[in-house]
């Protein structure tokens, strides 16, 4: 229920009696969020500035979006943010956490960006072992721009480029970038979760927790895939979405720790 309503229904004094269960953290602005009922962004965005929010790093960290959906991610995370050019934040992060050793620096990329237009962006940052965190969101498609197929997009998978589903033949197998930058020596602690239960929140929130710890350390770069859905772009309910990222995308990106530090 929005607030809106809330506030339409619910008289002034009944809305004080009312136990508070939740309270959103300072690291959040009071900016409504964009996007799709259902849709994973919103929530991965509040349980990376929870993280921020519990570890009392707020001004420290410093944030890099990009272009797809989460593009005005900077008028949501209550942190400095730095907006990126398509494919580019890990690239542009790096600079900024080089030029501040002592902040905690994070991107924040879509598929589309980080495995497509910004592969190789990506490889080199984790192959240098930048000291940053990339938090990646998978949706398996381009959202903002429609539902185009992306190098995620699971064999099969009908999208507006594909829309007799992904064949090998013709685009090849689907990316599993997060296990490929596993391999890299720069890679310090690689990880897989999502936002769809609360238990799946408590293992993101626990992973986050752990990247900027690492990052605190100089660890090496953190990477931390989040799978998430696209209810608009695959064209379901959310409910419909998120049981069907657990049946067919959970297979190919099974969540889990990938690589841990020893
Ligand atoms: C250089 C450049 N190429 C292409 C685009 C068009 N474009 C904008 S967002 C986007 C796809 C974003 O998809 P993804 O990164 O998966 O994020 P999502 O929207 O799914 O969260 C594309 C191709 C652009 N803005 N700039």
């Amino acid at each position: 229920m929005s607030n809106e309503i809330l506030e339409v229904n619910v008289a002034n004094d009944e809305l004080e009696q009312m136990e508070c269960v939740y309270e959103k953290p300072d690291t959040l602005t009071d900016t409504k969020m964009h996007y799709c009922p259902g849709c994973g962004h919103g929530v991965a965005h509040r349980v990376l500035m929870e993280v921020i929010d519990e570890l009392g790093i707020q001004e420290q960290t410093i944030g890099v979006a990009p272009v797809g959906c989460s593009v005005f991610a900077y008028s949501y995370m209550n942190v400095d943010m730095q907006e990126a050019a398509h494919g580019r934040a890990s690239a542009v992060a790096t600079g900024i956490r080089r030029i501040h050793p002592d902040k905690y620096v994070f991107s924040y990329q879509g598929d589309g960006d980080l495995a497509a237009i910004g592969t190789a962006e990506t490889i080199h940052t984790v192959n240098r072992g930048e000291n940053i965190l990339v938090l990646f969101i998978n949706n398996a498609i381009y959202g903002m721009t429609g539902g185009q197929m992306a190098p995620t997009t699971l064999l099969g998978m009908k999208t507006t480029t594909s829309p007799f589903g992904r064949t090998v033949e013709t685009a090849g197998f689907p990316m599993k970038i997060t296990e490929m930058v596993a391999t890299l020596p720069g890679a310090y602690y690689v990880a897989r979760h999502s936002v769809h239960t609360p238990n799946a929140v408590r293992y993101l929130k626990k992973a986050l927790t752990k990247a900027f710890q690492y990052q605190k350390e100089k660890k090496g770069t953190c990477f931390i895939e989040v799978v998430s859905n696209c209810p608009s772009g695959w064209k379901m309910t959310p409910l419909q979405a998120n049981e069907w990222m657990e049946k067919n995308m959970f297979p190919m990106y099974p969540p889990g720790e990938i690589k841990v530090p020893k």
